[in-house]
């Protein structure tokens, strides 16, 4: 297979189950991908990761340009060699850091500029900037400049950055080199599904103009802006439509998405990958993903609860750990309850999203859905 392909390996309904290749390797999808925001999921080792089964990885072009400066991640041969991960790793370009990290932010058609959180410094994105920079730190995957509306919004706000975001998705694809790595465009448009498809339309158009002058198209499409505050059903409104609005013969990637019960639904309105925070970070908070909900281990009952931590799965933490000893650990605010409870909850949406491709590859998403709607574990999420 060469570089980028992407073969569609069955459906069941809207759900896909893809192979994409990179230079890093294959990866299958429906796909959850943890979050190394800083070249670190936090907590994790990448032997670790590997033996959880993750495909790729995500690090973030904010915090890395920012800290250790994307040069000197280039000159440690780039992040798969920095990271010491050698499997598929994407970088999101850093715009929704941009909007919701720095107190002040001006925009212009020609990118953005804000103030540094790291020492205040003033700035200055170009898409070309962007990409510069993207190239250097070299992931497999990289993400065009965009910018997501908070919510809720008015429909100017919305709009003009579906048209900032568009502008500057045809000078990222323009500016974009790398032959070992592909750009996805990104779709935006908040909650309103004419925005939303006039910024899959854009999309579209900026591809077809750069393959007729012998350009390259975008590798997959993501889909920003929501999760950004909205209640769930709102997203569901749109985002079946917009999933499958975008290009049949690519990724569609839905960004910074990680409740276990949304993901079962967005698969089966034909989204293929998935990134979020949440598994990690609400571990660091001291609460574990389960078969039976989420489970506060903090809480009292497992102070003497001799019992593995979820019966029904198989990671390294529930196969060698106690409820009572992990519990000791987060009240104690030792690393390793953080630690063992991150091994958790990175298996537990890993795990979802290899037994969800499972599903399609039988031509049996609908059952897998209702087994899981049915199930205790999405009565809380
Ligand atoms: N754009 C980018 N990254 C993102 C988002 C977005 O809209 C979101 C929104 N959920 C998460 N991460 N570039
Ligand atoms: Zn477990």
């Amino acid at each position: 297979m060469a570089l980028f392909d992407c073969t569609c390996d069955a459906t069941s309904g809207h759900a896909r189950a893809l192979t994409y290749t990179t230079a890093h390797g294959d990866f299958h999808t429906p796909m959850f991908m943890p979050v190394g925001t800083s070249a670190t999921v936090k907590g994790i080792t990448t032997d670790q990761l590997r033996e959880l089964g993750s495909q790729v990885v995500l690090a973030n072009t904010y915090h890395l340009a920012m800290r250790p400066g994307a040069e000197l991640v280039a000159e440690a041969g780039g992040i798969h060699r920095f990271m010491n991960y050698d499997g598929p790793m994407l970088t999101d370009s850093g715009g929704f850091q941009v909007f919701s990290l720095a107190d002040t932010v001006k925009l212009s058609d020609d990118g953005v500029t804000f103030q540094s959180i790291y020492d205040g410094s003033k700035i200055h994105w170009t898409p070309e900037e962007n990409m510069r920079i993207q190239e250097l730190i070299g992931a497999d995957i990289a993400m065009q400049l965009d910018q997501c509306a908070p919510y809720p919004a008015t429909r100017e706000f919305v709009a003009r950055a579906v048209d900032y975001s568009s502008a500057w998705a045809r000078r990222c694809l323009a500016a974009h080199t790398r032959s070992d790595q592909t750009l996805f465009g990104i779709v935006q448009g908040g909650m309103h599904l004419d925005l939303r498809l006039e910024s899959v339309r854009r999309l579209r158009e900026i591809e077809e103009e750069s393959l007729a002058g012998g350009g390259r198209r975008f590798g997959g499409y993501g889909i920003g802006g929501y999760s950004v505050g909205e209640d769930h059903e709102v997203m569901f409104e749109t985002l079946g439509e917009v999933a499958r609005a975008c290009p049949d013969d690519r990724p569609r990637y839905l960004m910074g998405v990680g409740n276990p019960t949304t993901l079962v639904r967005a698969v089966r309105e034909g989204v293929d990958m998935f990134d979020c925070v949440l598994p990690t970070r609400t571990a660091r908070m001291g609460t574990a993903f389960s078969s039976a909900g989420r489970m506060n281990m903090r809480n009292a009952k497992y102070a003497r609860d001799f019992a593995p931590l979820d019966p029904a799965c198989d990671c390294p933490t529930c196969r060698n750990h106690t409820r009572a000893y992990i519990r000791h650990l987060v009240k104690q605010n030792e690393m390793l309850g953080a630690i063992l409870l991150s091994v958790h909850n990175l298996h537990f949406l890993l795990d979802l999203m290899r037994r969800a491709r499972e599903a399609v590859l039988a031509d049996a998403y609908e059952e897998f859905f209702e087994q899981w709607m049915e199930s205790d574990a999405a009565a809380d999420y």
